[in-house]
């Protein structure tokens, strides 16, 4: 590395801002079943620590998303939960609308045949706009749990007509009420909907948001894909029709399986962020994206994941930083796939430890945010303070192992 390619990657890094998501401090499960931790957040307030503790460790987390029925008590002053977030040394990010947990979800929500269910779902998001509104967020993140299971279910084309106009309704009223806010449409091709799923891929996201205007983009949640899909050609094509808004950074093997980033496949996040430079590099143009955690730790503690996968997301970031852009273009010129690639070789297996090191040195950050973290016994402290809190609650829940 010289000290240009270094001073490059260091601009990357003063750049790159990642969201986390609340729902990722708090006890999840799988389909089967719920592991505790003790010291996971049960609270809003919990929540807002952990993701705190996050930015202080890592420098570049200063917002977290919120789940709008799992993050605000019915009639809470929105303003009072953007104050709690402040507290803690975080921002409200993404506004998440939950238009799958009720009951009257059971056959969709904007898609449903069920006039109600329609009706229950928009006046849910209208709220959720003026949430968003009043703490200050940028973005609306929409994820649908609409599908069906079986063929013949549900007219398909009902479905979509009655969702795109919901999401036209759902841009219209953000461009009047909610200035400078974005839409931003989550796809999903299967999981619960296992016959079909409305908004099944990044086509349909891009279609919806189209429909909508300007204030309307794509978010690619790197989960949900189809086995060996090209998920960095996805983001090329969508960044290249300036479509493309957000992602939900996760890794898996199978399906949606909400590990930590890069735990599987660190080359993969290496190529999105490749394809990110490649554009910035061609245009000249920061394209703003909304770069986020979606994530669910069920065996690894909460916070540990956390920030092990924010020091991951950095890693590949700078190396993409990295790529000799000049010589990928020549190599490519020439028509030399060996040269091409060994360029992009060069950049992901560099070792970037000490320059992200140096990095964070130079903002008064822990050299290894991971180390720091495990070292400081925040964990174990909040293990018992949470354990005590919840039996002062009067909370039951199983037993737990860590
Ligand atoms: C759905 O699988 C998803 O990716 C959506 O983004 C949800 O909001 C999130 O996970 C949490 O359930
Ligand atoms: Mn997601």
């Amino acid at each position: 590395m010289n000290d240009r390619t270094i001073r490059q990657a260091f601009q990357a890094l003063d750049q790159f801002k990642i969201e986390l998501p609340s729902w990722g401090f708090a006890d999840t499960g799988t389909r089967f079943g719920k592991f505790f931790q003790d010291a996971a957040a049960s609270t809003t307030e919990d929540k807002f620590h952990d993701a705190g503790v996050v930015h202080r460790l890592t420098g570049c987390c200063p917002t977290i998303a919120v789940h709008v029925l799992w993050d605000f008590a019915p009639g809470q002053n929105p303003k009072d939960v953007a104050k709690l977030a402040k507290k803690h040394g975080v921002k409200i990010g993404a506004i998440n609308p939950n238009v799958f947990q009720d009951q009257e979800y059971k056959f969709g929500s904007f898609c449903s045949p069920n006039a109600r269910a329609r009706k229950t779902a928009m006046d849910h998001t209208l709220d959720s706009i003026e949430l968003g509104q009043a703490v200050g967020s940028q973005f609306l993140s929409m994820w649908l749990a609409d599908g069906t299971n079986y063929p013949g279910q549900d007219s398909i084309y009902r479905r979509k007509h009655d969702l795109t106009e919901a999401f036209r309704k759902i841009a219209a009223v953000m461009a009047k009420k909610w200035k400078g806010a974005t839409l931003l449409v989550e796809y999903k091709p299967f999981e619960p909907g296992f016959y079909h799923t409305d908004i099944q891929d990044w086509g349909m996201a891009y279609l919806l948001a189209k429909a909508c205007g300007k204030n309307a983009k794509v978010l690619v949640d790197t989960g949900h894909h189809l086995p060996n899909c090209n998920i960095e050609h996805i983001v090329a094509i969508l960044l290249d029709e300036n479509m493309l808004g957000g992602f939900h950074f996760n890794d898996r093997k199978y399906a949606d399986d909400d590990l930590t980033l890069g735990s599987i496949d660190p080359y993969a996040v290496f190529r999105i962020f490749d394809q990110i430079h490649q554009h910035m590099f061609d245009t000249g143009r920061d394209p703003k994206l909304a770069y986020m955690v979606d994530q669910s730790h069920n065996l690894k503690p909460k916070l540990e994941a956390m920030v092990q996968t924010v020091d991951e997301a950095q890693k590949q970031f700078a190396r993409a930083a990295l790529v000799d852009r000049k010589a990928l273009a020549m190599a490519q010129k020439r028509m030399d796939v060996v040269g091409a690639e060994r360029v992009l070789r060069d950049a992901f297996e560099t070792d970037v430890r000490d320059l992200l090191a140096d990095w964070r040195a130079g903002h008064d950050l822990p050299m290894d945010p991971v180390e720091e973290l495990r070292a400081s016994g925040i964990i174990e402290q909040l293990s018992k303070q949470r354990s005590a809190e919840r039996k002062a609650r009067g909370e039951v829940r199983g037993g737990s192992f860590a």
